[in-house]
């Protein structure tokens, strides 16, 4: 599998490729949601899918939510053990697009250390229906994680999945300007 990590604090941050319901080794996966959290298309498609249906009667329960927020539900037929659901900003509607998607990744990272999760893999949120251009949020969102970093006590590693190689090569190239 391609993919680049750093170090930072005591935890690992790695930009990989690969599909969000196949990452067998992590606790906790993302679900980049609608605001019902009902079955959508994208990264909520197949999560739902492959959870199975008690995961969008179990989240349902849980919304609506607004854009930055995030909640916690069981994984179901996933072989990971939670999904956090959180709402990406729409990049023409929810401004400042970069504030709401920070808070994304930064609430999330919060439901992890309060469940005591030590892995977590995030797909690239709101770079698909919501029209957030890939090269301006792969910098938001690794910036963000980083600067949490070395306040975590519980969650080890934070993994960004890739769905395609372009948007794999875009997060190599924001890992490697987090310290220019
Ligand atoms: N694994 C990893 N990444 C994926 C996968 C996958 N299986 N499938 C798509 N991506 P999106 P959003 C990438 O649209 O922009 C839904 O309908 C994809 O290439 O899933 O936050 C919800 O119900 C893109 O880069 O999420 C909401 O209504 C990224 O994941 C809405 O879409 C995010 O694409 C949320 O839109």
């Amino acid at each position: 599998m391609e993919k680049e990590k750093i170090l930072h604090g005591n935890a690992c941050l790695e930009v990989t490729m690969g599909d969000i319901v196949q990452q067998h080794d992590v606790e906790a996966i993302v679900n980049a949601a609608n605001a019902f959290l009902r079955i959508g298309g994208g990264v909520a498609g197949a999560i739902h899918k492959a959870a199975g249906p008690e995961l969008e009667k179990e989240a349902m329960k849980k919304g609506p939510i607004k854009p930055g927020e995030a909640v916690i539900t069981s994984a179901h037929k996933l072989p990971n053990k939670y999904v956090i659901h959180v709402l990406g900003p729409v990049y023409d509607r929810d401004v400042p697009h970069d504030k709401f998607l920070a808070k994304c990744y930064e609430n999330a990272l919060d439901l992890c250390e309060e469940y005591k999760i030590t892995s977590i893999a995030f797909p690239a949120i709101s770079t698909g229906a919501f029209g957030y251009p890939v090269e301006e949020a792969a910098p938001v969102a690794l910036r963000t994680i980083y600067v949490k970093m070395p306040g975590l006590k519980h969650l080890k590693s934070i993994r960004v999945v890739n769905f395609n190689e372009s948007h794999f090569k875009v997060h190599q190239e924001a890992l490697k300007n987090l310290f220019s």
